[in-house]
């Protein structure tokens, strides 16, 4: 075994310039994470999509209307993704939306 041949870390590490989230940060990965299906480190509106339907199963219309709503407020940057800090600014707007009170932990 070749202990220099390490494997690069899964994950990058948060942004160290971000002011600091008033929950912890590993806290916010961890539903981020859970959300960003496809673990590129964003979530796109599809992905937003996909949450919103399984958290509410409300209609498609109402969802794909919510997920515009979150979209706007939420993609600071506009680069059409939701970045985990950007999750974070929606996470306090959207309290609701994204941790139902069914959902523990
Ligand atoms: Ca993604
Ligand atoms: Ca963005």
């Amino acid at each position: 075994m070749l202990a220099a041949c390490l494997p690069p870390p899964l994950t990058p590490p948060p942004s160290l310039t971000a002011p600091p989230p008033r929950r912890s940060l590993s806290a916010w990965h961890r539903s981020f994470r859970i959300f960003d299906d496809d673990h590129n480190g964003f979530l796109t509106e599809e992905e937003l999509i996909q949450m919103l339907k399984a958290n509410h199963m409300t209609t498609e219309a109402n969802v794909l209307k919510k997920a515009k709503t979150i979209m706007k407020q939420a993609d600071v940057d506009g680069d059409g993704h939701i970045n985990l800090e950007e999750f974070v600014v929606i996470s306090e707007k959207f309290p609701n939306i994204l941790f139902p009170p069914n959902v523990g932990d």
